[in-house]
């Protein structure tokens, strides 16, 4: 209706996770989001949080809530009104790849307890300036993992270290938060229900990668994030 359309013209503010495992690089990701410049880390005790403003399209709040044991009990405290996660995997890393996806899964137990629905979840594989093929490799073997979790799921090869990759990650988790619909499947004129259904289907298949089909026809975003 009019009044639904005018209603969703209002930026929306949307509460982004940032998980993962110790050292995959989350807290490089948000402040990468944040300034477009990678910070010297430190370990993160406790959370960081910041604000990123995305042109025209959302205002995140975006949680990197750490990713070190003693922190995991506190983690479920941080789910409720989230819209969006953002999983950090480090790409090279491939002895703790396995720990990382054993992780992941208990993410995604918790996020179905905490009954959030079909919240999107952006695998990112990180540190793709450090070793491009291995990372490649990881993003592979997490494409099967993803077809596997019954939410809105898809992988990215970013890193934060120059901020490939980050635009279109985030760009797709919006679209997905926002139940938004590609371009090409408006061009389609789909109904909305055939077109939910389908960008279901085609996120979970998982099987496109990264940079075809979606990123030609969703919406123009966030360079600007990263330009600033
Ligand atoms: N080369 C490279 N190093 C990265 C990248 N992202 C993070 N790092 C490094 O990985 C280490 C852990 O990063 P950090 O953001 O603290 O990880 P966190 O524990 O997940 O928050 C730091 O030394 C970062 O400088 C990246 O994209 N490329
Ligand atoms: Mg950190």
């Amino acid at each position: 209706s009019v009044s639904s359309a005018l209603i969703c013209r209002r930026t929306p503010d949307l509460r982004i996770l940032i998980c993962g495992l110790d050292a995959a690089g989350k807290t490089s990701v948000l402040y990468r989001l944040k300034t477009g410049e990678l910070l010297c880390t430190i370990p993160t005790i406790g959370f960081n949080v910041e604000l990123v403003s995305v042109e025209g399209r959302a205002k995140l709040t975006i949680w990197d809530i750490g990713g070190r044991d003693k922190m995991r009990a506190l983690h479920r405290h941080y789910y409720p009104n989230s819209r969006g996660v953002l999983y950090i995997v480090d790409g090279v890393d491939r002895d703790r790849l396995g720990e990382s996806v054993d992780e992941l899964n208990r993410l995604c137990s918790e996020l179905d307890d905490c009954e959030l629905g079909d919240i999107p979840l952006a695998l990112l594989c990180n540190k793709s300036d450090l070793k491009p093929q291995a990372v490649a490799e990881t993003c592979n073997e997490l494409r099967k993992v993803a077809a596997s979790i019954r939410r809105p799921c898809r992988c990215f090869e970013v890193s934060a270290a120059t901020g490939a990759g980050l635009a279109e990650a985030i760009d797709w988790l919006i679209a997905s938060a926002l139940h938004e619909l590609p371009k090409e499947l408006e061009r389609e004129s789909l109904s909305e229900q055939e077109g939910l259904d389908k960008v279901g289907e085609v996120s979970k298949a998982a099987e496109l990668t990264a940079g075809s089909g979606w990123r030609s026809g969703l919406y123009s975003l966030v360079k600007s994030v990263m330009l600033r």
